[in-house]
């Protein structure tokens, strides 16, 4: 990755933040190297395959973010949930703030609001960007909890993680659509089984998919106050409870006044596939301010099981396999 080609201007910035660029710039070369699914390399970097620029956004943390007490980060594998849950963060975070007709949900997808850490790291090439964004800071990230410095991860720190899992069957169903609709025209389709199978195999942005599901489920069992640990198909099932649970673990849980005045049924939803997905911002359909995703492309079906339209009762069976032997003696399940 040509550093010059996202920073003309490296040099002008700061000694450390230069180094800190040399470092990627000497580091991803050496690393394991394959194609992502719709464009761009991935890197095995500590067990994970990245992008080169998200493994920049995860050094430069290393060397240089300042965690605040009052940091909240949502956390996820990509297609677990990330926008519901980004969404969802935010209004309980800023309830009293707005009025439910007239919401920033309403006028701005949930990544405008809650900003994608290991990217908005880089901008402007230091992380003056993310210094000055106000407590309590809102973070979205995909980086596995492994590569997250002590400073953020151990309990004297009083940042907190917000995790949402999925089934991996749904994930797959989920990321393949996603993938083949960015995939630039002039490659060749993404088939389904190859893609099953690098899957499988570990190799997708972020992944392997159990390995990072795994890290967060250990980090909440042992602090369950600096993470906490959803799934998907729970916060569908029973949104309020989750939504309430939620509310609890960042220290701000809903008062008897708030419950008379039904907030948690309306930020359920305000929050909702069926709402989000049909607020106009969300229906955008065209790439924007450099973006290679529009809006729309975050919001599909939003269900839970619709891999039995997608996947061979075989595959099926070899990712549940896959999973039951990566869960084993861990104290988690998908169910
Ligand atoms: P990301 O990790 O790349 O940011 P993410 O938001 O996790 O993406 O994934 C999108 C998935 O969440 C889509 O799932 P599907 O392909 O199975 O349909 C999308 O439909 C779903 N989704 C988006 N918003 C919501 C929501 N409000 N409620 C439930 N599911 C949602």
């Amino acid at each position: 990755m040509e550093t010059s080609k996202y920073f003309p201007s490296v040099e002008t910035l700061d000694e450390g933040y230069q180094k800190t660029f040399k470092n990627c710039d000497e580091l991803l070369p050496t690393l394991p190297q394959t194609k992502g699914w719709w464009f761009g390399q991935l890197f095995q970097y500590h067990g994970f395959w990245i992008s080169g620029f998200c493994i920049r956004g995860s050094m430069l943390n290393h060397d240089h973010f300042k965690p605040r007490s009052t940091d909240i980060v949502v956390a996820t594998s990509p297609k677990c949930g990330t926008t519901w849950l980004r969404a969802l963060v935010f209004s309980i975070i800023n309830r009293a703030s707005f009025d439910f007709s007239d919401h920033p949900l309403r006028k701005a997808n949930p990544q405008d609001l809650v900003p994608f850490f290991e990217k908005i790291i880089h901008k402007d090439g230091s992380t003056s960007f993310v210094d000055g964004i106000p407590s309590p800071r809102l973070l979205s990230t995909h980086l596995p909890y492994s590569l997250f410095p002590t400073r953020m991860t151990d309990d004297t720190s009083a940042c907190r993680f917000v995790y949402i899992s999925r089934d991996p069957k749904d994930v797959f169903v989920s990321k393949w659509h996603f993938a083949s609709k960015l995939r630039p025209k002039e490659l060749p389709p993404l088939s389904l089984e190859e893609t099953f199978d690098l899957f499988c195999k570990g190799v997708s942005h972020y992944g392997p998919f159990w390995d990072h599901v795994l890290g967060y489920w250990k980090a909440s069992v042992e602090s369950p106050k600096k993470v906490l640990f959803l799934k998907y198909e729970d916060v569908k099932k029973e949104p309020l409870g989750c939504v309430r649970k939620v509310a609890e673990f960042l220290g701000v849980p809903f008062t008897p006044e708030e419950e008379n005045k039904e907030i948690v049924e309306q930020i359920v939803k305000l929050c909702s596939f069926e709402s989000m997905s049909n607020q106009d911002v969300n229906k955008l359909d065209k790439r924007y301010q450099q973006r290679p995703v529009s809006n729309s492309d975050f919001f599909r079906k939003g269900e839970v099981g619709d891999w039995v339209n997608h996947l061979s009762p075989q595959m099926a069976e070899k990712l549940d396999q896959i999973t039951e032997e990566k869960l084993q003696d861990t104290g988690f399940n998908f169910h």
